[in-house]
């Protein structure tokens, strides 16, 4: 009984695991495209019967293939190693030359069925630009966990090479999928090729064994293969049998999803579970009537398969012999950071011989733990925008990469203190803006975007896509605003010293959606202590609450026509030293623009001054102007400290340090600065102290 138990527990868990197993995606898709285009199922039956009766003498013709990985990366795991392409390739051509291993586990009933496709693929030597490639490239893009059409960015032309993406996540727990030839001609040519998770690619690295048949099923499916059951429909449904794949050495199965290798589901005959075209993750095999159809299909013109193995295109897309250059690359943990943090950088070379490549960095205003490391830990000693520059030198070849204003340095002091309104007039140019995976549209000050016809800040999200050349870049981008995410930062600010602290700021925005399901653009505001190192969420507008000025705007920007103009405030609590704000819009797929004007700071300041324990002290106070104030205080305490000379506005008017070699220090007021009241903030790390200044 109790082992009796544990076996039912055993298979439960089996069960419920390949569950979890991620599916291929081309039945899904096929269906969405087939709903757009309803040709499309015609002109698939008409290139299934071409193929499945074609008779092309051509027996031991071996079709070599061209190949591209496009490897769309975000710095992580999914940035997979060459070693783990390679690996899938030694797959793929043992898969479709029939000398997988697995051979042996073909149940007797099929292993006669099992056919050698003589198909080969070989990785691009030459690009589509003529340049020097082993057939991988890489790609930093967000569009890594996204993993639909509008990812294959930068397709290599299809008549030349078989294209894959490789992606870190996709819609739905898919694994990947492809396009019937016949699904991808004229329009829908930029969705031909293979999108897969890089888990499935090869066996080793982040894949597995169980994963590295993924890439055999899908080039099925770039060859007009489908699935065992049928065309468009899921497995394992009873009616799976009324269709069929048109292959006639397949028998009619309703498909499988576990490896049932006794399983018969339509005519009392023996299912091929074991085809590649099955979700039984057990595939090893491609019957004969298979492989005559995908031989058949790269004798079609459709959608160019035809060109692929002509010596012409071998000639100039796979020529051998040429060993390419490497191509420096690295990226850090962090792209915002405070003075004095410690970044991590990372070398992301690509293309190295892996022969003991020696590296150079070089960062400015940046103290590195070692300027040779492959993979240096950084300290930058001044504010601001820094470049850093990485050689690398592989096999005698140098390469090069300078990145300009890669990482953003918080000053140490906060720029503004205390109530402030930002409102964008004279072009401030303290507002961070970083976009490093260089998408077209960012957040921009200009000066006639404001409420009331002034400054303010601005996401264009529109006007560089009016008619996009098909297929472009900029085109890539229009079709897919959604789930790209743009965002600004604002200076450091110092609240220490206030109570009932409120942000408020006025925003226009607009959409190019027509329906309120498709009004998915959100503006999120965040807040930082630690110079973007962790956030924290204060306010979300979403929907029909952020779009305030409706659809049907070609590119909407505020001032043209009558703009709506909304008000959003939050509190915050006390808060303290060192606060940074980032607003970050996340774009629909029908985004239009949006602009934001008069962020507002708010709060009771208190004019508590220097207490008796801080040990710091001013005379004279009241003073002039020749005089100034002098400061004494205690060096071991304050010395180093940064002094901060604010209006009564919040605008910092002047910023020095106290020295660590005195305890006595005079600061004076510009010669044009005008009698009132000024805060003196001394500020050493998180303990800020102030004091109430009055200039006669
Ligand atoms: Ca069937
Ligand atoms: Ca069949
Ligand atoms: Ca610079
Ligand atoms: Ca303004
Ligand atoms: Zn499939």
């Amino acid at each position: 009984m109790k082992y009796l138990l544990l076996f039912l527990v055993l298979v439960a868990f089996i069960a419920r695991s390949q569950e979890q197993v991620e599916k291929c995606g081309t039945h899904i898709e096929e269906a969405k495209l087939w709903a757009e285009n309803p040709e499309l199922e015609a002109a698939y039956m008409e290139m299934r019967n071409i193929a499945a009766t074609q008779n092309v003498t051509k027996g031991n013709q071996v079709y070599s293939i061209p190949i591209v990985f496009h490897v769309v990366h975000e710095y992580g795991d999914e940035n997979i190693s060459d070693e783990q392409i390679y690996r899938q390739l030694e797959i793929l051509n043992e898969d479709f030359r029939k000398l997988n291993s697995d051979t042996v586990d073909i149940v007797p009933e099929f292993k006669g069925k099992a056919t050698d496709a003589k198909i080969e693929f070989v990785l691009a030597t030459v690009d589509n630009y003529g340049n020097c490639t082993n057939g991988i490239t890489r790609h930093f893009s967000s569009e890594t966990t996204i993993g639909d059409d509008y990812s294959k960015i930068n397709q290599w032309p299809r008549s030349r090479y078989l294209n894959v993406w490789t992606v870190k996540s996709m819609e739905g727990g898919t694994a990947g999928y492809a396009f019937y030839p016949s699904s991808v001609e004229g329009n829908n040519r930029f969705r031909d090729g293979i999108i897969i998770r890089h888990n499935y690619i090869g066996d080793i690295g982040t894949s597995n064994a169980t994963n590295a048949r993924a890439l055999t099923h899908e080039i099925g499916h770039y060859l007009g293969l489908a699935h065992l059951w049928g065309p468009t429909n899921e497995p394992g449904l009873a009616g799976n049998c009324a269709v069929d794949d048109g292959i006639a050495d397949t028998p009619n199965t309703i498909g499988w999803t576990a490896c049932n290798l006794a399983g018969t589901t339509c005519n009392n005959e023996l299912d091929n579970v074991q085809n590649f075209m099955e979700y039984s993750y057990c595939s090893n095999m491609y019957t004969a009537d298979q492989v005559s159809f995908i031989r058949n299909i790269l004798e079609q013109e459709v959608s160019q398969r035809s060109n692929l193995w002509t010596q012409e295109n071998l000639d100039i897309s796979i020529p051998s012999g040429a060993i390419c250059d490497p191509i420096a690359d690295f990226h850090a943990n962090r792209l915002l950071v405070c003075q004095g943090d410690q970044v991590q950088f990372k070398n992301f070379s690509w293309r190295l011989s892996g022969n003991n490549p020696s590296y150079t960095w070089s960062f400015q205003d940046g103290n590195a733990s070692d300027l040779n490391a492959e993979n240096p830990t950084v300290t930058f000693t001044s504010p601001g925008w820094k470049d850093v520059t990485l050689t690398v030198v592989d096999n005698g070849v140098t390469n090069t990469i300078v990145k300009e204003d890669f990482i953003r340095i918080t000053t140490d002091w906060p720029l503004f203190g205390g109530v402030h309104q930002f409102d964008f007039e004279n072009n401030p140019d303290y507002w961070i803006i970083q976009n490093p995976q260089g998408l077209e549209q960012e957040w921009a000050v200009k000066n006639d975007v404001g409420k009331n016809g002034g400054g303010g800040i601005f996401l264009n999200m529109t006007t560089p896509y009016q008619d996009p050349i098909i297929f472009s870049p900029a085109y890539f981008f229009n079709m897919r605003r959604g789930g790209s995410k743009h965002s600004f930062v604002t200076p450091s600010m110092d609240f220490s010293y206030m109570t009932n602290i409120g942000v408020s700021f006025d925003w226009a925005c607009a959409t190019d959606a027509s329906e309120l399901s498709q009004i998915t653009e959100k503006l999120v505001i965040y807040s930082s202590k630690d110079c973007g190192k962790t956030w924290q969420q204060r306010k979300v507008i979403s929907g029909t609450d952020l779009v305030n000025n409706g659809s049907g705007w070609a590119s909407f920007r505020p001032n043209q026509g009558t703009t709506l103009w909304d008000n959003e405030s939050f509190t915050l609590p006390s808060i303290g030293n060192h606060v940074q704000f980032k607003f970050e819009y996340t774009g629909s797929d029908n985004s239009n623009n949006i602009a934001i004007d008069n962020i507002n700071i708010s709060g009771t300041l208190s004019t508590e001054g220097f207490q008796k324990e801080d040990n710091l002290s001013i005379y004279p106070n009241p003073t002039n102007q020749a005089d100034g104030w002098d400061i004494k205080y205690d060096p071991s305490q304050w010395g180093g400290a940064k002094l901060q000379l604010t209006d009564m506005s919040g605008r910092v008017i002047s910023s020095s340090e106290l020295p660590t070699n005195q305890s006595e220090y005079n600061i004076k007021p510009a010669a044009n600065a005008t009698q009132g009241v000024y805060i003196l903030k001394v500020v050493n790390g998180e303990k800020v102290v102030q004091n109430k200044l009055i200039l006669k």
